[in-house]
């Protein structure tokens, strides 16, 4: 697809932090379409056929990153797919496909091919928020997610990925003045006040 036809906003902060809820709540507010890295990642684990599903089983328990081929490959489809399938109101405005990309891109490798070969997005949104904060949630949430990653050991390396290969990345949009930080730490709909703001910005 054309990458001059996309507005695309990168959604990063640490394990926990809130992408996944503060994308929920901005898809209502503004036309976006979102898509989760992780979410995409966990869907081709358990395709019937994939080639993938243990390497990406092992990596999300291992907190380690899924290689890079795999996870661009995940989002290039479902944004053509948005491109060619998707509605007003689902990702689509004035013929420009808008999305909110969460959890990606969480190592150098990734952000540099993505954005050249891709598309480079407009800003970066980074939630951040105390480890002792994103502990407590996704401990919380463990209880029901049934996600393989929410218990302590698989967490702790979680941190440990985002503090080496993630905290870089941002470091990285943050020198080319792309990030916009808001701090997650208070209520669901404090921080999406703050969110809302970069968006409109952006937007702007
Ligand atoms: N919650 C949220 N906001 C709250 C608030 N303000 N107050 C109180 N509670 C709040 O939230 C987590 C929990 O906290 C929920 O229960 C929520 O209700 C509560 P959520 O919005 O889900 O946080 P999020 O930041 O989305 O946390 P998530 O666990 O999804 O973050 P990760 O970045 O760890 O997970 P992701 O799914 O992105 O990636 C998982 C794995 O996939 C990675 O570890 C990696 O192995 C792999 N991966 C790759 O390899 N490559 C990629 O590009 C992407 C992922
Ligand atoms: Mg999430």
């Amino acid at each position: 697809f054309d990458s001059c036809k996309v507005t695309v906003i990168y959604v990063l902060g640490g394990p926990g932090a809130g992408k996944g809820t503060q994308c929920a709540r901005l898809v209502e507010d503004f036309d976006f379409c979102h898509l989760s890295a992780g979410d995409l990642l966990r869907a081709e684990q358990h395709r019937p056929g994939s080639q993938f599903g243990t390497l990406i089983q092992t990596c999300i328990r291992e907190g380690t990153i899924v290689p890079m081929e795999v996870t661009i490959a995940l989002l290039e489809n479902a944004m053509k797919a948005e491109m060619r399938d998707g509605r007003p109101g689902e990702g689509w405005q004035d013929g420009r496909g808008r999305f909110l990309i969460d959890g990606f891109p969480r190592k150098m490798d990734q952000a540099l091919k993505f954005d050249e070969t891709v598309c480079m997005a407009s800003v970066v949104l980074f939630f951040s928020t105390s480890e002792e904060v994103m502990l407590k949630r996704l401990l919380e949430r463990g209880k029901t997610s049934g996600r393989e990653d929410d218990n302590v050991e698989s967490i702790k390396k979680r941190f440990r990925t985002y503090n080496a290969d993630t905290m870089p990345v941002i470091a990285h949009y943050s020198l080319l003045g792309k990030v916009a930080e808001v701090d997650s730490t208070g209520s669901v709909e404090e921080v999406h006040a703050l969110a809302s703001q970069v968006v409109r910005d952006a937007l702007a």
